[in-house]
């Protein structure tokens, strides 16, 4: 039984005082164990709208555990999709700190991943040649997710209803065409470094088999709601590894193939 309109505000608004507080929660199935999928997503929804009542715009989405280290890690099976707004976009190079007011990290952790910019609007079912095709820009990018649940412990509904855990991403500064990338686009090295030491490698391979791929399951997605993707939105396609920890004093810098770095500071 799908959870009442009451119950999914009613989540909704403790999730999102968990996010404004940077504080943490029990997951959600604890209490309501029959929470679904659909569930999940209805309250990603209402969170999104009352972080649009608070004058925050939506940039662009977010696909998560498409890959099986990311699976693997978070011990769930099945991709999912989020949304990014602008209060969440850090720039390369810049500083993170674990006491942003407005971001009020947790526990987060970081992940490198691929980025696609879209040009066009998207909706319906695409291949992943289609969403290519309708996007004007690819990068490096790295996310910080920050799951609002207890040691960062979930089950699928829960990680949905928590917008796939979004804390903050940050785009590399070149932003190249898809068309200049060619066929590499579905297998460029990726590694993540800490402080200078590379600390996870991968490829984009591992995203959904291509990040393109991702795209396209991100667009049906929204059209499975009535809803499309619009013209210049960011995507980020999901992490190419597992996730590490962020640490004070911290460098993270991902470089990926054929692609600018991107790098972070954290204070
Ligand atoms: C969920 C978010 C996963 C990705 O790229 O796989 C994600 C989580 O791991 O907390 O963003
Ligand atoms: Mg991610």
């Amino acid at each position: 039984m799908a959870l009442e309109v009451a119950k999914v505000q009613q989540w909704a608004q403790t999730l999102d005082r968990h996010v404004r507080e940077g504080r943490e929660l029990k997951r959600i199935t604890h209490t309501v164990p029959g929470l679904t999928i659909q569930d999940g997503y209805r309250i990603q929804a209402a969170g999104i709208q009352l972080r649009l009542g608070r004058g925050e715009k939506i940039i662009g989405y977010k696909m998560g555990l498409t890959s099986q280290a990311k699976m693997k890690q978070m011990g769930v099976d099945s991709p999912i999709s989020g949304v990014l707004t602008d209060v969440m976009r850090i720039d390369d190079g810049s500083t993170y700190s674990l006491s942003d007011p407005k971001l009020r990290p947790i526990h987060p952790k970081i992940e490198p991943e691929i980025a696609f910019i879209t040009a066009r609007e998207l909706k319906g079912r695409v291949s992943a040649d289609e969403a290519l095709a309708a996007c004007e820009g690819v990068c490096a990018a790295m996310e910080i997710i920050d799951s609002r649940y207890l040691n960062f412990e979930f089950q699928l509904p829960d990680v949905l209803a928590d917008n796939t855990s979004a804390n903050a991403f940050v785009l590399g500064r070149t932003i190249k065409k898809p068309s200049e990338l060619g066929e590499a686009l579905g297998n460029l090295g990726m590694v993540l470094e800490a402080n200078g030491q590379p600390v996870l490698f991968g490829s984009s391979a591992a995203i959904y088999g291509h990040p393109a791929a991702s795209l396209a399951a991100l667009v049906e997605i929204l059209s499975a709601r009535g809803e499309s993707l619009p013209a210049g939105s960011i995507v980020l396609a999901g992490g190419a590894t597992a996730a590490i920890p962020l640490e004070r004093g911290q460098t993270v810098r991902t470089a990926v193939q054929d692609l600018s770095d991107v790098s972070i500071r954290v204070e």
